[in-house]
C-alpha cells in the first residue's frame, strides 16, 4: 500500500542540493516518488509501506550530507 510522508529537510542551499536529496530518496527501494521543495525545506515522499518505512527514509537521507526528520 502506498503511503505519503512529508519530511523536513535540513542542509539544502541550492537546486543541486534539492536534486541530490531527490536522488537519494529515489534510490531507496520502495520509493515511488520524491518531490523536494527547496523553499519550504521539505520533501513529499510516496512510498510502498510494505517495502520501506518513514523511519528508513529519514535514515537513508541522514547517510548523505542532508538531514531528514518526520514532520
Ligand atoms: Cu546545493
Amino acid at each position: 500500500m502506498n503511503k505519503k510522508q512529508k519530511l523536513a529537510i535540513a542542509g539544502m542551499t541550492c537546486n543541486h542540493c534539492a536534486i541530490a536529496v531527490e536522488k537519494a530518496f529515489l534510490a531507496v527501494e520502495g520509493v515511488e516518488s520524491a518531490e523536494v521543495n527547496l523553499d519550504q525545506k521539505s520533501a513529499l515522499i510516496v512510498y510502498d509501506a510494505d517495502k520501506v518505512s518513514a523511519e528508513k527514509l529519514t535514515a537513508a537521507l541522514n547517510e548523505t550530507n542532508y538531514t531528514a526528520s518526520l514532520q
